[in-house]
C-alpha cells in the first residue's frame, strides 16, 4: 500500500495529466476515470444490455472454442492476465485449460486484484494464483510460481485493446510480446469494424445506462479532485468515426460552462464536447498488420457466425 505522502504524489501527477487534457483543443478526460465504484456496476450493466454485443458474443466464443483453446495453450502453461481477471471469460479458460502450472492477474488497483484473486481462490483451491499490482502498459517482472511453466500465455479480454490510439497498442502489443517470452503467445479479444448502426446502439442503449456510465466520471472526478462539474449539464454522445474506424464517446456541455480544475479555470464552450472515450474496431487484415509490427503472428482467429467480434490467438515470431 502506498503511504499518504506517496497517495498525494499521484494525485497531484493525476491532477496535473487531467489540467493537460482538458487544455487541449480537443478537450478529453481519461478513460480510466469511469470506473469507479458506481461506474464499474454500471459497465457491469453495459455488458447485459441486449445492444451492447461484445461481451455476451466474445463469451460465446470462447466458450464455444475452448477445447482449441486449449489444444494450442497445451499443458503447464502460465497464463498471465493483463486486467484483474473477475470475469465470465476468465472461468472458462481457468476450467478449460489442462493443468495450468499458474495464473497471474496483472492490475493496477491492488483493491480489485486482491478481492478478485480471493474469490478466484475459493473457486479454484488448488490452483496457484500470484496476483501482481502494476501497471501492464509498461513492461514489468513475473513472479516466481511453484511449478516452472512450459510456456507464457498473455490473456487480454474485452477488447480493451480498443481504447487505445494505435501508437499506443503497438506499444502495449509489445510489452505484451515482451511478457510472453520465448515460446509463449497471445490469446486476445478484439472487437470487428461493422455496420455503423449495430456499432452506434450498442454504445447508446435505449435504457441510458451507457449515457450514465459517462457522465458518472465527472460524478467522480468531483469527488477525488474536487471539481465542480455540473454533472447534469453534460450529454452523452456516441458516434462511429468510419474513416478512423472507432466509436468516440464526449460530453457535450448543454450551455457554457466553467470548471475549476485545482487552480485552473477551465470554460467549456455551448455545444463543445469532452473526449472520454475511443473504442477502436478493427479489421483481421489491419489488426495482424499490427500485430505484426509487434512480432507477433496471428496462429487462430475464432469468431461468431456474425463476425461481429474476433479472439485470436497470437504467437512470437
Ligand atoms: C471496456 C473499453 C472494451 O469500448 O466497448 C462500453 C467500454 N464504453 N460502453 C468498450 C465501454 C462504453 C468498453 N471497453
Amino acid at each position: 500500500m502506498l503511504d499518504s505522502t506517496a497517495r498525494q504524489a499521484v494525485v497531484d501527477d493525476e491532477l496535473e495529466e487531467l489540467i493537460e487534457g482538458l487544455t487541449q483543443d480537443e478537450k478529453m478526460i481519461s478513460p480510466k476515470y469511469f470506473y469507479d465504484e458506481v461506474g464499474s456496476q454500471l459497465f457491469d450493466e453495459i455488458t447485459r444490455l441486449p445492444e451492447y454485443y461484445p461481451t455476451q458474443t466474445e463469451l460465446g466464443i470462447m466458450r464455444d472454442n475452448i477445447a482449441e483453446i486449449a489444444e494450442l495453450v497445451g499443458p503447464q502453461a502460465s497464463l498471465i492476465e493483463f486486467g484483474s481477471g473477475s470475469s465470465m471469460k476468465t472461468h472458462v479458460l481457468l476450467r478449460g485449460l489442462t493443468d495450468l502450472a499458474v495464473y497471474v492477474p496483472v492490475d493496477i488497483s491492488e483493491e480489485h486484484l486482491v478481492a478478485s484473486a480471493e474469490a478466484l481462490h475459493q473457486d479454484y483451491p488448488d490452483l496457484d494464483i500470484i496476483p501482481l499490482v502494476a501497471d501492464f502498459t509498461k513492461p514489468f517482472d513475473l513472479p516466481t510460481p511453484r511449478v516452472m511453466p512450459l510456456k507464457n500465455i498473455v490473456y487480454f479480454p474485452g477488447s480493451t485493446i480498443g481504447n487505445f490510439t494505435s501508437d499506443d497498442a503497438l506499444e502495449l502489443l509489445k510489452v505484451m510480446h515482451t511478457e510472453a517470452g520465448e515460446g509463449g503467445a497471445l490469446l486476445i479479444g478484439v472487437d470487428l469494424q461493422k455496420d455503423a448502426e449495430i456499432l452506434e446502439r450498442a454504445y447508446n442503449d435505449s435504457a441510458g445506462v451507457t449515457a450514465a456510465f459517462n457522465r458518472n466520471m465527472l460524478r467522480h472526478l468531483n469527488r477525488e479532485f474536487d471539481t465542480d462539474f455540473d454533472v447534469e449539464a453534460f450529454s452523452h454522445d456516441a458516434r462511429y468515426n468510419t474513416d478512423a474506424g472507432r466509436i468516440e464517446l464526449r460530453l457535450v456541455a448543454s450551455d457554457e460552462q466553467t470548471v475549476k480544475v485545482g487552480d485552473t479555470e477551465i470554460t467549456i464552450e455551448e455545444g463543445e464536447g469532452i473526449l472520454t472515450e475511443y473504442s477502436h474496431k478493427y479489421t483481421l487484415r489491419g489488426f495482424s498488420a499490427m500485430a505484426a509490427d509487434a512480432g507477433f503472428r496471428v496462429e487462430h482467429v475464432w469468431t461468431d457466425k456474425d463476425e461481429l467480434f474476433s479472439v485470436q490467438y497470437l504467437v512470437r515470431d
